[in-house]
């Protein structure tokens, strides 16, 4: 069985004393313990977030990092500067910083293999842009990003990725992709993965729906067989509304 996982992604959001205002907000209320919940918060939150949550089953993961240990890379931060942070998910890949910021397929690849190196465990972002979508082209890129973004690591290392499959034309747009399309395409990667490395580790790893998740639609999402949680932008920002996710 795969224990649901509920991300919130804050993207540039929260300064360290929003962010700890709402850490303690969440932390109030009572929270599904059968569900893992993560904050993956921006880098100048990660210390003061971890020590806030410290004691509590509340994950922690950064939304970025470079692969390599370090160098001359100015304003990167490595994996190896996250380890020490002792953080547990980080987020790779997200559209919005292939989109921004030249992320590649490639460079998804490197950040997969360098946040497993230190035993972080890789969220890794996939998905089709609307004009993909309308041109019946969606599974075959996501087919193509998963595969690349996995490609080369260890087989034993696969079960600690988590997928977010995230279509783009539904991110921050207030449009969701139907529960049954968003299911049919994270069965789809499950059976990709399953057909290259093994139904044994396609069956291990956790896959998410990203894109307008909200307290509105999260049952309907999570009714779903083989979508394991969300990733969550706007709707983890207050307190009241991610423990609505996280209680689905
Ligand atoms: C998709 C998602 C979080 P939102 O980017 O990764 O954001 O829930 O605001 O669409």
């Amino acid at each position: 069985m795969r224990t649901p996982i509920i991300a919130g992604n804050w993207k540039m959001n929260k300064t360290v004393k929003e962010a700890l205002e709402l850490v303690k907000d969440i932390k109030k209320q009572e929270r599904n313990s059968n569900v893992e919940a993560v904050l993956c918060v921006p880098f100048t939150d990660l210390m003061e977030v971890k020590k806030e949550i410290d004691g509590t089953d509340i994950k922690l993961g950064a939304q970025n990092m470079h692969w390599e240990d370090s160098g001359a890379y100015t304003g990167e931060i490595s994996p190896l500067m996250l380890k020490e942070i002792d953080i547990d998910y980080v987020i790779i890949g997200h559209s919005e910083r292939r989109q921004y910021f030249n992320e590649t397929d490639e460079t998804v690849n490197k950040k997969a293999k360098a946040a497993l190196k230190y035993g972080i465990n890789p969220i890794i972002c996939v998905g089709e842009t609307l004009e993909e979508r309308e041109s019946g082209k969606e599974k075959e890129i996501v087919e193509r990003q998963v595969l690349k973004a996995i490609e080369g690591i260890e087989e034993k290392l696969l079960k600690n990725i988590v997928i977010a499959y995230e279509p783009i034309w539904a991110i921050g747009t207030g449009k969701t992709a139907s529960s049954k399309d968003a299911n049919d395409i994270i069965s789809f990667i499950r059976e990709i993965i399953g057909n290259k490395y093994g139904k044994d580790i396609s069956e291990k790893i956790r896959i998410q729906y990203g894109g307008s998740v909200k307290p509105a639609n999260i049952n309907e999402i999570m009714n779903e067989s083989d979508i394991d949680g969300a990733l969550v932008g706007g709707a983890s920002l207050k307190a009241k509304d991610f423990l609505k996710l996280i209680n689905f």
